[in-house]
């Protein structure tokens, strides 16, 4: 049946994931009817996933957040109050808490869903006027090893590639990525290029036989934590087989020869067992990589969730060095973004070691060159790095963080070790959650709640994965007393007697920040507000108005290292932090689902989706099912050292044995004391401090069918599975 032609709304970019989709929204501003995909849209060219398909229907929703609510003690009910009243009240806590315990007691936990213009004023508010470098976000979860491994390999952060460039490879390398679930439209993009042109020839390493797996021309069941090992391997066998491109590696690189006599040096039978491959899959990767006129590697999680994610990273980076595979159309290492500002996050510094325009608080210069633009007095900003997301829960517990301010996330799902994050909440003297929805399983722990417009109710800035930096208006009025992020941030500076943050729009807090980027490797000097406005997205780098933004980076090979050149890292296999043992002998990884995006304050309104997943799970394979006892729909208890957990078994092929799988988007407000985070580790690496949540051990056991035999945890934990939607 045909849909009567609905009046336009207008465009804004979808809130989910980091392919950064254009979205064309049709129905009334009271009442979205539709959601579309815009055709001239660079990333999405027309196409939508089914989230961002049914995303209007997230958006007028009963648990919409729509009032400033505060209370002074956390068994009391919330109070409605004013802005003022509500700003008042933090700015009075905050205030006593620095002059008791210091600046350092306070800290901002954000998130790749919050806004540039957002981002930008956290950093000026709190590393400028509150003299704290504790703010981080939970791209700390999944993009800190791509920043440090890019950082640390080119000289800077931001990915060298552009989504133009599926089309004009001929291999695509997809590792610890499942982008068919987690990036559809990138997938779709990919598969659409093989079947126009014959290519890409499809290589995925993932542990799972994912949904992006099964459609591979080659696929790599790499061991969980074994990639290392793996591009060891596959840079041995490039060597061997002379695929080196010598003219790019003398020319614009350094550090070859001490890459060559480790890779010479390793024992390829052991790297091949560590990588849990075939030779002959590992030959025929390597011959595909070595010998292809442009490759392209696509990353995520699987890489990065891992206490050597930088390694991991610098591994892949110099299989690209090794063949020349980087700074030409078609080519080079494309780390994934997540969410849809976690590139904006970067670049305006949300992270505790950044400052705006790629800046480090480290470095004494870019310190100087941001405190005269915030025209403070020298020395105002600190010298080191504040607090990473995991650290900041643990300074909570020791009572060392005395205040979080928390926005745009739901730590209380999406970290690991749970049951450590509700201590530390539990001691904490503030915590301000300024969120779009309430209630979530962290706005329950909050004293204060900051009603938050979300996009369509504000105009806003970000930056995909492609390093396109897009312009979203404000298409609707926010519920209440909503307002955008950016707003609440400026406007609680004001109260709490800080200069510098009256602005009148959110084109001013831009610009402002854009010119903290000239002359830095993500210069936007051209991408003013008002362009932004015309033109709608412009790539960086753009150093000038006439400028057209560069898709692609590197293209005269000179790095941004202090001698141009790139850098060949050797980089040795590392044990997985928490090994699986005689009492906890199974690897858990966990991973995102299709239908659902984090923590389901979104998707769960969506009743296709939630019909699509209903409710969590673990994924068994049948022969570990046998040895267990258990049956497909079981319910099984699942432990590790932190926790405990249960849920229903569903019997697959797709995980390897002695492995099993858990989605992370349920959270307590499902089933209380069930996520699969209150049994992941909460160990991190020493460079990037990204959590090892792929990745720890755990046991698995029938829940007896009687349950007379069943153990007293019965009392805490409910045998049933809970429920958003009462008939999904
Ligand atoms: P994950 O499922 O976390 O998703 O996107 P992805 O990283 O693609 O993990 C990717 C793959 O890594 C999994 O298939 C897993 O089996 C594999 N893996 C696990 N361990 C290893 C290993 O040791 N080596 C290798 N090679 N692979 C391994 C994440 C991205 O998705 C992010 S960061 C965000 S924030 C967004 N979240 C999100 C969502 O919540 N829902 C949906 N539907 N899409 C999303 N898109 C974004
Ligand atoms: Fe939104 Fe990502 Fe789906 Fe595009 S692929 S519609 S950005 S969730």
């Amino acid at each position: 049946m045909n849909r009567p032609e609905l009046p336009i709304i207008g465009e804004t970019i979808c809130p989910y994931c980091g392919v950064g989709c254009r979205l064309q929204l049709e129905g009334y501003p009271g009442e979205i009817v539709c959601t579309r995909g815009v055709a001239d849209a660079p990333a999405n060219q027309g196409r939508l996933c089914a989230k961002g398909a049914l995303v209007h229907e997230t958006l007028d929703t009963s648990d919409r957040l729509t009032a400033p609510l505060i209370r002074s003690d956390r068994r009391e009910p919330f109070q409605r109050v004013s802005w003022d009243s509500a700003l008042g009240f933090v700015a009075e806590r905050l205030r006593a808490i620095r002059a008791a315990y210091g600046p350092d007691a306070i800290a901002f936990y954000g998130s790749g869903q919050l806004d540039s213009e957002t981002t930008y004023l956290v950093g000026k508010l709190f590393k400028g006027s509150l003299r704290t470098n504790n703010t981080d976000s939970n791209s700390r979860l999944c993009m800190a090893a791509a920043v440090a491994g890019y950082r640390q390999s080119l000289g800077s952060d931001g990915p060298p590639c552009c989504y133009d460039d599926i089309d004009e490879c001929d291999v695509a390398f997809i590792i610890g990525s499942n982008m068919a679930e987690a990036h559809p439209v990138l997938w779709d993009r990919l598969q659409q290029s093989r079947q126009r042109r014959g290519v890409p020839y499809s290589i995925v390493a993932d542990p799972r036989r994912t949904a992006t797996a099964r459609q591979a021309d080659l696929f790599l069941p790499v061991a969980p934590g074994g990639d290392i090992a793996l591009m060891n391997a596959l840079g041995r066998l490039m060597i061997e087989s002379g695929w080196v491109d010598d003219r790019f590696v003398t020319a614009y690189t350094r550090g070859f020869d001490q890459y060559l006599y480790f890779l010479l040096s390793q024992n390829l039978d052991e790297l091949v067992s560590v990588a849990g491959i075939s030779r002959d899959q590992l030959h025929e990767a390597a011959r595909r990589l070595g010998t292809a006129h442009g490759w392209l590697s696509f990353y995520c999680m699987g890489l990065n969730q891992s206490t050597v994610g930088v390694w991991k990273n610098n591994s892949l980076i110099n299989l690209h060095l090794l063949t020349g595979q980087i700074g030409k159309p078609g080519a080079g290492p494309f780390s994934l973004t997540g969410q849809p500002n976690a590139m904006g996050g970067r670049e305006t510094g949300l992270l505790s070691h950044q400052l705006p325009g790629y800046r480090l608080v480290e470095d004494g210069q870019h310190r100087e060159e941001v405190e005269r633009h915030w025209r403070l007095p020298p020395g105002s900003i600190r010298n080191k790095p504040g607090l990473t997301a995991v650290e900041m829960f643990r300074a909570l517990e020791r009572g060392q963080l005395r205040a979080l301010w928390i926005a745009g996330t739901n730590p209380l799902v999406s970290l690991p070790d749970l049951h450590q994050v509700r201590r530390a909440m539990n001691k904490a003297s503030l915590i301000v959650v300024q969120d779009a929805y309430h209630p979530t399983e962290t706005t329950e722990l909050a004293h204060v709640l900051l009603p938050a417009a979300q996009f369509t109710e504000k105009e806003w800035t970000s930056t995909s994965s492609e390093r396109l930096v897009s312009y979203s208006p404000q298409l609707r009025s926010a519920p209440g007393d909503a307002l955008p992020d950016w707003q609440i941030i400026a406007r609680f500076a004001q109260r709490a007697g800080f200069a510098g943050f009256d602005y009148r729009s959110a084109a001013e807090v831009w610009d402002e920040f854009r010119e903290l980027t000239t002359g830095r490797p993500c210069d936007m000097t051209g991408i003013t507000a008002a362009r932004l406005r015309r033109e709608r997205h412009v790539y960086w780098p753009c150093p000038s108005l006439e400028h057209p933004g560069e898709k692609r980076r590197y293209q005269d090979r000179r790095f941004p290292t202090p001698d141009g050149r790139a850098i060949f890292l050797p980089r040795d296999h590392r044990e997985p932090r928490e090994k699986p043992d005689h009492e906890f002998p199974f690897v858990l990884t966990t991973g995102r689902l299709y239908s659902h995006w984090h923590t389901l304050t979104r998707t769960r309104h969506c009743a296709k989706l939630v019909r699509r997943e209903p409710g969590p799970f673990v994924e068994i394979h049948p022969s570990d099912a046998r040895s267990l006892e258990v049956d497909d729909g079981d319910l099984v208890q699942i432990s590790s050292r932190r926790g405990t957990i249960r849920l229903p078994v569903r019997l697959s092929e797709a995980v390897p044995t002695g492995t099993v799988f858990l989605p992370f988007h349920w959270g307590d407000r499902f089933s209380a004391d069930n996520a699969v985070n209150y049994l992941t580790i909460s160990a991190t690496g020493r460079v990037a401090k990204q959590p090892e949540l792929k990745f720890c051990a755990v046991d698995v056991e029938r829940v007896a069918d009687n349950l007379d035999e069943a153990p007293e945890v019965d009392s805490v934990i409910p045998l049933t599975i809970g429920s958003f939607h009462e008939s999904p």
